[in-house]
């Protein structure tokens, strides 16, 4: 079975993240989402609007998506692979050779990002609503 991981906040879910996981998926059998909490959110400098709990669930409602495990920090991510013997790592090319060091472990893949969308521009679209 050829384990693929990927990180991320997944906040406000749409259509790139789909066809991130759905790419992703497509890599191997079984797809891991480390999925960036509350706190580790605020470390990277962001604020989800959905709580981590929420959209853990809206995750796993995916079909592509078979497990959802916390990312707590940047450094996690070797050991995740080791211990769920993640053969793929992938990531948007807007990581692109951010992640590259992790080739030691796995095989590390960048899909293009799905361009004009993003959780900031609709979280910003949807303020300008009444
Ligand atoms: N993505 C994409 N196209 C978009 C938006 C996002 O392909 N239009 C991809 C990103 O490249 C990433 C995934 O969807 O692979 C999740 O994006 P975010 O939730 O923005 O994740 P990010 O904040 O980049 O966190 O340790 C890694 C970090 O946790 C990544």
């Amino acid at each position: 079975m050829k384990v693929v991981i990927t990180y991320g906040t997944y906040d406000v879910l749409h259509l790139g993240h789909i066809n991130l996981l759905r790419r992703a998926k497509a890599l191997g059998d079984y797809l891991i989402v480390g999925l960036s909490t509350d706190e580790f959110n605020a470390v990277k400098g962001k604020k989800s609007f959905y709580s981590y709990e929420q959209r853990k669930q809206i995750l796993e409602a995916i079909r592509y998506v078979d497990l959802v495990i916390p990312e707590e920090n940047w450094e996690q991510k070797v050991k995740d692979i080791k211990e769920h013997k993640a053969d793929v790592f992938v990531m948007g090319s807007d990581w692109e050779n951010k992640f590259d060091e992790l080739r030691e472990v796995c095989e590390v893949i960048y899909l293009p990002r799905t361009e004009d969308i993003s959780s900031t521009e609709t979280k910003e679209y949807l303020k300008t609503l009444d």
